[in-house]
Formats: C-alpha cells, sequence, structure tokens
C-alpha cells in the first residue's frame, strides 16, 4: 500500500504527487523472498501438493478478507471455498480452475473451510477437507469427483469419528490410505481426549501442564470407498533423539497444526508447524504410526504467522509448497510458493530459509 500526498502547484492546474510506502509496504519490499507466489489471482494458503495424471495439482485454502474477532481461534480464516491450481511442471504456467468446492454445497458445514488435501483411487478423486459444522466443532469431510481439479461433490455428513482440522491423506507402497490431522488453540485437537469430545471455549489451549507430554497429530486409516476411517483414531507420539517425549512446553518442537507425511527410501517423515514459534520441523519412523523422532527444522518461519507446507517428489526432485505473505502484507491473505529441498546422505533434511534478507 503506498500513501500518497497532492500538492497545489500555481492556479490548479498542475497537481504534484508525493507518493512513499508506508511502513508496512516498505518492510516487504526491502524483504528479498526466494521465491515468487504461483497464484496471483487470488489469496492461496496451506498447499497440498500431489502428481495427479502426470500434472501437479495443488489443493490450497482460498483466502479472503474475514472479520477478525479478538483472540486465538483463527476468526479471520474464515474461508468459502476450495479453488485448485496446476501446471505440467515446477515454473510452467499455472492454470487456475474454477471453484472445486463452494461452501453452501456442504450440507453439514457452517463457515471455516481450512486446509485441505487430495487423494485418488480407482479414477476417483477425493477431497478431504475440515469445516465447522452447525455446533462450531470442527469436523473433516469428504467430497468426490471424477477429476482432480473438481468439481467435487460433497458427502452429506462429515466422516463419522473425525475431528478437528488439517487433514493430510498419505498413500503406503501397499496401497493403504492414512489420514494424518489434527490442530491445537484454534484447530480443537486439545478438546478431544481420547476421542471423546469435552466442549470449551476454543480459546482454551494446550498449555495448562507445561511439563506434560504434548498433545500429538492424530492418524487413521481410511477404509477401502475412501469416505470413512477403518479404526479408531490414533494419537501420534513425537520423541526427542534421547526417547524422551516432546513436552508442552517445547514450543518450538511440538506439533501445533498442518501435519504432512512422506515417504523416502523406507523412511516414514512426519513434517508439522509449530505454530507459535512458526516453523515447519520434521520427525522420522519407520513405521507409519510412530513413534516419530524428532529431527528438527524443515522450513524457516515465513513471512506472516502460520507456515504451513507439503512435501511432494516430482521427477524425482524433491520441493516444498509453502505459503507467505509476500502479496498482501496481512497475516490471513496468504500467497503459495514452491522450492526445491535436499535431502543429506544420512535421510535428514536440510533447512529451507525462505527469506533471503
Ligand atoms: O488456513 C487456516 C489454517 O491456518 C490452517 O488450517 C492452518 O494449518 C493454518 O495454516
Amino acid at each position: 500500500m503506498v500513501k500518497c500526498r497532492y500538492v497545489l502547484v500555481g492556479i490548479g492546474w498542475l497537481v504534484l504527487t508525493f507518493c512513499k510506502p508506508n511502513n508496512r509496504a516498505s518492510e516487504t519490499r526491502s524483504t528479498k523472498f526466494l521465491n515468487e507466489p504461483l497464484v496471483s489471482e487470488i489469496y492461496t494458503a496451506d498447499p497440498s501438493a500431489h502428481v495427479f495424471e502426470n500434472r501437479i495439482y495443488v489443493y490450497p485454502s482460498h483466502d479472503i478478507n474475514s472479520e477478525r474477532i479478538p483472540g486465538d481461534c483463527g476468526s479471520q480464516y474464515s474461508m468459502t471455498d476450495y479453488t485448485v491450481f496446476s501446471m505440467d511442471s515446477i515454473g510452467g504456467p499455472v492454470t487456475l480452475h474454477e471453484v472445486a468446492l463452494p461452501l453452501k454445497e456442504v450440507p453439514w458445514a457452517k463457515r471455516m473451510l481450512w486446509a485441505a488435501d487430495a487423494a485418488t483411487k480407482n479414477g476417483k478423486y477425493y477431497l478431504y477437507f475440515p469445516a465447522k459444522d452447525k455446533e462450531d466443532v470442527f469436523r473433516i469431510g469428504v467430497a468426490v469427483s471424477n477429476r482432480p481439479e473438481g468439481p467435487f461433490t460433497a458427502q452429506p455428513t462429515f466422516i463419522e469419528g473425525s475431528y478437528s482440522i488439517d487433514p493430510a491423506v498419505f498413500e503406503d507402497e501397499d496401497g493403504s490410505f492414512y489420514m494424518y490431522f489434527g490442530g491445537i488453540w484454534g484447530g480443537q485437537v486439545q478438546h478431544w481426549d481420547k476421542n471423546k469430545y469435552t466442549p470449551a471455549d476454543c480459546d482454551k489451549k494446550d498449555n495448562e501442564q507445561p511439563n506434560a507430554p504434548a498433545i500429538g497429530p492424530r492418524i487413521v486409516k481410511l477404509s477401502e470407498d475412501m469416505l470413512g476411517f477403518s479404526e479408531e483414531v490414533k494419537e501420534i507420539q513425537i520423541v526427542d533423539s534421547d526417547g524422551s517425549p516432546i513436552l508442552t512446553k517445547d514450543n518450538d518442537k511440538r506439533f501445533f497444526e498442518a501435519a504432512w507425511m512422506h515417504k523416502r527410501n523406507g523412511q516414514y517423515y512426519l513434517s508439522y508447524s509449530t505454530g507459535d514459534t512458526h516453523y515447519i520441523v520434521y520427525a522420522m519412523s519407520d513405521n507409519p504410526y510412530g513413534p516419530f523422532t524428532f529431527k528438527g527444522i524443515l522450513n524457516h518461519p515465513v513471512k506472516g504467522w502460520t507456515n504451513h507446507h507439503s512435501v511432494v517428489e516430482i521427477k524425482g526432485k524433491w520441493y516444498l509448497f509453502y505459503h507467505d505473505i509476500q502479496l498482501s502484507n496481512q497475516t490471513n491473505l496468504r500467497n503459495v510458493k514452491v522450492a526445491e529441498i535436499f535431502y543429506n546422505n544420512d535421510g535428514t533434511m536440510k533447512a529451507l530459509n525462505t527469506l533471503i534478507e
């Protein structure tokens, strides 16, 4: 945004305009970014990327300007549809598709279409997405299409046994599909102890017992028809290198939201956001259910508050899809980017920093 002063010269024929950027904009200008936004027609965030039908499809949140109610419940993220974009290759032209699923076509949902993910099986495409139900409880729904970009048709009810936010669906090499999900604070997972819901104000956080093991993300195997869960939801344990649990007070290591799973050389990599410390970190295991051993930072804080990502292999290279707020300088109007990432010889990941200055 630019602030302008108008100065009248002479008898009003000549208006000189002096414009200077306000503080926020100049901050953006002095920041050098590693990557440019993939889409600038709309605001996009929380990118879940996949290669479907030999093309890269990105399933982002579609940010809009929403009213902010004070507190940490995420009211400024009141999105009302999903819109997919795709490209043939990294660096190639990007196609922004038509709306894939509007909120008004999800019978059970009231508001807040947060981070989604997609999967394919037997020629059908499945969009998994969280939304607040009519009681303002976050649930996870599924919608089906014949095309990766949609339009998707939502199932009449949310997935039975689902709760909280940020579903990420991972297909293992044996054809099993697992959903990883959850998010604390506004994501409500702290209200679900052993899958039982205790209603509470969404500002009730996770930090009442700082020395207790941190709340973990959830995992569940999907049913054969991809429309439900085939088992009880389990909580994942994340431990430090000495085997001790990551604790609630370990804000730069503990799970906050945005779980993502990828597999490389037989190892499972669980990456996630640390929320209020703004990192994407990762932990490794030889089992999709964990326990996972904390390894370190994958993405340093981006410009903006949230840090949300996906990791995907494309033609033998690995990429991190992520977002920042380069275009808007507003924490709730984000834009998706992509960067190549690299592994060390021992399988650990090299940390990325997307802010050059
Ligand atoms: O986009 C809304 C929420 O912000 C997502 O669900 C979180 O992961 C965070 O990025």
